[in-house]
């Protein structure tokens, strides 16, 4: 490139970083619906940026320390200011609490602590009104052992819910060994002596199995799901899913097999049969979303759970990309980059994903892909938002997130609630286990972290509750809080909104190819976006150092500032053949 050239990008480049310093770069536009009018295959699904609220920790209307759907109600037009389209909200159904909801013993009603079904109906209205889709969690892998369902099967060998759950009778002797992932002592097989018999739970002992292999368990599940459907919301996330069919002949499986559960348990013998079916009994009905939580063990195995032809879901939400271990420093940028090649090679020309970096059962994005310190918490929590929001697939964000929350990271064990941390340090407690590593690893990993309540201002409490919070607060909450970001025109909140903004209003952010470059770069990830005309480059630099991104011939073109992390001018200097990326900086050129 002639020194000319450059000299001229370079004041190209630094007129878009003033305006865009200005006002803070791009601002959200109005709809902008004729863009789309080339796109194949449009569906609101595709199209959705989905927010996951956690119930429990969001809002406390009543002063018992726990969110409610009131809370939610008052909090709508804050959801409302975000942009986002769905909401996916975790079980709200009648339930023990062994695990948070995951364990329903009411698949109709609405858990007292949560209100009435009342509060559910003035929320799908209160949402409706506002233009933003529900989507319910679907927790049909098991039920609660206090569901009527479980009640009358454990009762006798010959009652008619017997079949519901799965049993074997102890006179066979023991089970084959099954893993269970919450138990005191991994064993998925309990026996109970009522009637002589062993029950199957993958998850706590008080989440049995349901039995896939009987149609009455399978039409009680379509009954459930036309009842919620039938009252409007707008789609499924159906927990667990994978795993609800199972080889009932239970074989035994290698020795370590845990280590690799999903391939182990996931898409058993009948699976797919099962959601053709639900598709030709509920879902081919209603135009909503549908996801399954996890998609198997690769790219092929999560495409038959939305190939269009196959008829079943229509979103792939699979782990790949957040099963990684600790941190994604320790996993490799490279490494990661890869995951999202591989599934973009066999989604490009059918089939949709899910993108995500968190929910409920992992720890804070931040704490886990970016890094949380004071220094860096800010534009890495910011770059996160951009990568969830530019990739291709319907992003799924988990609440806090859009302030940066981070990991709390409890030093003793009464601090967690959650039932997999408690009954994991039992287990080690009972064979003498290294306890202190174990609280060590749970400070990053624990589900805990994710799930502390949400901080709306700097009062009590971060404006959560009045009584005494379930799950203590973030002590960054007098930082990190809405009532504080939304009057900061750079902070994390208001980048959140940009970027949905941007997306939304972008045929090729949606729906556009994906295009990896310098895939060996350690530190940064960069790809294009492209629909038509419309093109972007994507600019991310994960590390906590500057780094100079040389530009291929190919990339010299995209010499508009969309959008950065970073205010200042400075931070961006383009000599032509390469680009400064700041610690953690975004950039998206058009
Ligand atoms: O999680 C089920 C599940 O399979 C995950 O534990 C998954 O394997 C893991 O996150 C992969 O990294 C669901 C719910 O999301 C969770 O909260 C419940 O505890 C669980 O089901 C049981 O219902």
């Amino acid at each position: 490139m002639t020194t000319r050239f450059s000299i001229l990008l370079a004041v190209i480049f630094l007129t878009a970083c003033n305006s865009s310093n200005k006002e803070n770069a791009v601002l959200p536009k109005n709809s902008n619906d004729s863009a789309f009018t080339n796109v194949k295959d449009r569906a609101w699904w595709k199209e959705a940026v989905v927010y996951q609220i956690y119930p429990r920790s969001f809002k406390d209307s009543d002063g018992d320390g726990v969110g409610d759907l009131k809370g939610i109600i008052s909090k709508l037009d804050y959801l409302k200011s975000l942009g986002i389209d769905a909401i996916w909200l975790n079980p709200i159904y009648t339930s023990p609490n062994d695990d948070n909801g995951y364990d329903i013993s009411d698949y109709r009603s609405i858990m007292k602590e949560f209100g009435t079904m009342e509060d559910f109906d003035a929320l799908l209205k209160g949402m409706h009104e506002r233009g933003i889709k529900l989507v319910m969690d679907l927790v049909v892998n098991h039920s609660s052992d206090e569901h009527e369902w479980f009640k009358q099967s454990r009762s006798s060998r010959t009652n008619p819910y017997r079949n519901y759950y799965h049993w074997w009778p102890a006179e066979k002797g023991k089970p084959t060994y099954r893993w269970s992932f919450f138990d005191v002592k991994s064993e998925a097989w309990r026996y109970d002596t009522l009637t002589n018999a062993y029950y199957l739970h993958y998850f706590s002992k008080k989440q049995p199995d349901l039995n896939w292999e009987n149609p009455k368990v399978r039409q009680e599940v379509y009954d459930i799901m036309k009842f919620w459907l039938n009252k409007g919301i707008d789609g499924f996330r159906m927990d667990a899913f994978q795993f609800a069919s199972k080889d009932t002949s239970w074989p035994v499986l290698p020795k370590g097999y845990e280590k690799n559960v999903i391939k182990y348990y996931g898409d058993g013998p009948h699976l797919h049969d099962y959601l053709q079916e639900m598709n030709r009994e509920v879902y081919s009905k209603y135009n909503v979303m549908s996801v399954a939580e996890g998609a198997g063990s690769s790219p092929e195995d999560a495409m038959k759970f939305v190939d269009p032809d196959r008829k079943e879901l229509n979103i792939a939400y699979h782990f790949e990309s957040v099963d990684i271990g600790k941190t994604l420093n320790d996993y490799g940028l490279v490494n990661y980059k890869k995951i999202f090649s591989r599934y973009d090679s066999v989604f490009k020309d059918k089939g949709w994903l899910a993108i995500f970096m968190a929910n409920h059962d992992q720890p804070r994005m931040v704490s886990k892909f970016g890094n949380d310190d004071s220094a860096n918490r800010e534009a890495s929590s910011k770059l996160l938002s951009t990568f969830v929001l530019t990739m291709r697939g319907t992003p799924f964000y988990f609440n806090g997130d859009e302030l940066g929350m981070s990991n709390i990271r409890f030093n003793n064990i009464e601090d967690y609630n959650d039932v997999a941390t408690r009954n994991q340090y039992e287990n080690l407690k009972n064979t003498s286990g290294d306890l202190k590593s174990f609280l060590e690893d749970k400070k990053q990993t624990s589900r805990d972290n994710g799930r502390t309540p949400f901080q709306w201002n700097t009062e009590i409490n971060a404006g959560f509750t009045l009584g005494k919070p379930w799950l203590k607060i973030n002590p960054n909450y007098t930082t990190v809080n809405v009532a504080v970001q939304e009057k900061d025109s750079n902070s994390v909140l208001t980048y959140f909104k940009k970027i949905v903004a941007l997306r939304k209003n972008s045929p090729a952010l949606i729906y556009g190819s994906y295009k990896l470059y310098d895939e060996k770069n350690p530190n940064v990830f960069a790809y294009t976006r492209t629909f038509n005309t419309e093109k972007y480059l994507i600019l991310l630099n994960f590390s906590n150092t500057k780094t100079d991104f040389i530009l291929p011939d190919e990339l010299k073109s995209f010499t508009r500032l969309v959008l950065t992390n970073y205010t200042t001018v400075t931070a961006i200097n383009f000599t032509g053949n390469s680009i400064q990326l700041q610690p953690w900086q975004s950039v998206i050129l058009k």
